[in-house]
């Protein structure tokens, strides 16, 4: 069983008022190995319609190298990624004051040769059609590196979107932000609202780095992960599941 990460007074208050709060050692050595190897095992699974999530991206490195960029959908399919997506609850409700329920679950890949993330408010990605406000939890699986592409944040002014729906941030709306790189190691934990901006560069070097993200709202707004899936199998399904002559575009 794992045990879940308790957040102090003081991460509180940095989350308040920065939109996000990094903490060392969220999850022990012996669990964070856990994790490590249930990503391992669900990535080596064959990929099947009407399972797990899985994405693919073509390597920076290698023209037409294929990588797995990105697992989704996992909790109906794996029964310690489950387990991982129900333990951190409890730290998401100190954060928010009131319960939580889990929208959306996913790992980052991000293999040598996979590609980073523009900057940008992940409720940019149409999630205010679900609720007003949701909050990440990043745990860190593989060491997130400068070279590697380890996420960065930059703190917020308000709950607002900045950016437009479904763009990344634009120059001019990054100019007075300023994107900080918080390299983690395995069990490491970062939270960060839908607002928080934040990137990442792409993976330059010989090192996998897969981090897990699950995104939590409030209870009190419903419990919309099931229509959320619903909704994205139509507009960006499973690489397994696409139809030929189709073309699907990511866009935040
Ligand atoms: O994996 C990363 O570096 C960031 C991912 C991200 O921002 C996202 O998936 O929305
Ligand atoms: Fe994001």
């Amino acid at each position: 069983m794992l045990k879940s990460p308790h957040l102090e007074k003081s991460d509180i208050d940095h989350f308040q008022e920065c939109g996000f709060v990094a903490l060392k050692n969220g999850f022990s050595p012996a669990d964070a190995k856990a994790i490590q190897d249930w990503a391992t095992e669900l990535a080596a699974r064959p990929e099947a319609p009407g399972a797990h999530w899985v994405y693919h991206e073509e390597s920076q490195l290698e023209t037409g190298v294929q990588l797995i960029n990105r697992i989704e959908n996992m909790t109906p399919y794996h029964a310690g990624l489950a387990e991982l997506a129900d333990v951190l609850i409890p730290g998401v409700g100190q954060l928010l004051g009131e319960d939580a329920v889990l929208f959306k679950d996913k790992i980052n890949f991000k293999m040598p040769g996979g590609d980073g993330f523009e900057p940008h408010q992940d409720s940019q990605a149409g999630w205010e059609a679900y609720a007003d406000y949701f909050i990440n939890v990043m745990v860190c699986i593989d060491a997130a590196t400068l070279e590697n592409g380890c996420l960065q944040l930059a703190r917020r002014d308000g709950t607002e979107l900045v950016g437009r729906e479904w763009e990344p941030l634009s120059e001019a709306q990054t100019a007075a932000m300023n994107f900080e790189p918080y390299p983690t190691d395995p069990g490491d934990v970062i939270y960060f609202d839908s607002y928080a901006p934040h990137m990442s560069a792409p993976n330059s070097s010989p090192n996998i780095r897969r981090l897990y993200f699950a995104t939590y709202n409030k209870k009190s707004e419903g419990d919309h992960l099931a229509s959320y899936y619903v909704d994205k199998r139509q507009s960006y399904p499973p690489d397994i599941e696409r139809q030929a002559g189709k073309s699907y575009v990511y866009r935040v």
